[in-house]
């Protein structure tokens, strides 16, 4: 059964966790694109940051002794201080969304220590598939190439090529989300592939795969350029890895191609 609630109306999570009283919880919610942050921080900070903490309130107001899952950013690193990045590693948020993200993180800590609450955080690097937004840069590509291909677009308009990612399936996360809630202890867990890839290498690898060479198409749009960059991310999932029992199934090269053959099979 449906139930409308949102993070920014604090009665509507009371009355859905009142109503439902599960087992676990995850919270996906938020405004998530980075770039849109930098135009609705406030907005961004009121769902991103403290929705985080209404449902943890809820849950905590509801008396109900739900598992909760929270979905912690990469983007937290930032302009990052070590490589690679590990659940030690410290915080260098370098946009309004990472900023957000930060204050949910910690106000989930707070909430698990102040109060005995099993909750966990997933500290996420970039996940994809073809259910991937539109406007997020790997399905903006694979689109974008279907398209070229397909003679419904001549060209491609991105941002920064340099950027790096660790960039994983997002099937294969969803699979360690679940497992951090499955634990008697909660904890916080870093889930990645373990090896970066730049924007560049992912047009490399979708274009090529298409038979198509990606700098005939692609031009550099200053639209798409953010105020302040995250230049690298890589993870550590050493500690996911040993403590969960996970691994991600599907590499770069697997993932761009699932990507390709879905926005191509949908013409
Ligand atoms: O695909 P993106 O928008 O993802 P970003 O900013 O890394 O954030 C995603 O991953 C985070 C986990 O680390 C999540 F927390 C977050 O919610 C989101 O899912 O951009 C990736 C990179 C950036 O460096 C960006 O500058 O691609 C670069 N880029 C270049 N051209 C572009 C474009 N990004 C977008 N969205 N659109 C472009 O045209």
């Amino acid at each position: 059964m449906l139930h409308y609630g949102d993070l920014v109306d604090q009665n509507s999570l009371v009355r859905a966790l009142q109503s439902i009283a599960p087992d676990e919880a995850y919270n996906l919610a938020a405004q998530s694109h980075v770039k849109v942050s930098f135009e609705m921080p406030e907005y961004t900070a009121n769902v991103t940051a403290l929705g985080v903490m209404r449902l943890l309130d809820a849950v905590r107001e509801a008396g109900l002794k739900t598992r909760v899952y929270q979905a912690g950013s990469s983007e937290m690193f930032g302009e990052v201080v070590e490589t690679p990045q590990k659940e030690t590693t410290p915080f260098y948020p370098r946009s309004p969304y990472a900023a957000a993200k930060v204050y949910a993180h910690w106000i989930a800590v707070n909430y698990r220590e102040s109060y005995g609450m099993h909750v966990s955080n997933g500290i996420l690097f970039n996940h994809e598939s073809p259910r991937r937004g539109e406007n997020f840069v790997t399905r903006k590509i694979t689109l974008g190439l279907a398209a070229i291909k397909h003679g419904k677009a001549k060209d491609l308009h991105l941002g920064n090529l340099d950027a790096k990612r660790d960039w994983g399936f997002a099937g294969d996360y969803v699979e360690a989300m679940w497992r951090m809630l499955q634990q008697d202890q909660p904890d916080d867990y870093v889930v990645a592939t373990g090896e970066t890839w730049s924007v560049k290498d992912f047009l490399v690898e979708a274009f090529g795969y298409a038979g198509l060479d990606w700098q005939k198409y692609v031009v550099s749009d200053p639209k798409f350029f953010r105020p302040a960059e995250v230049d690298l991310l890589l993870g550590d999932p050493a500690k996911a890895k040993a403590r969960l029992g996970w691994k991600p199934a599907v590499d770069f090269k697997g993932l761009v191609k699932m990507m390709v053959d879905a926005d191509m099979a949908r013409g």
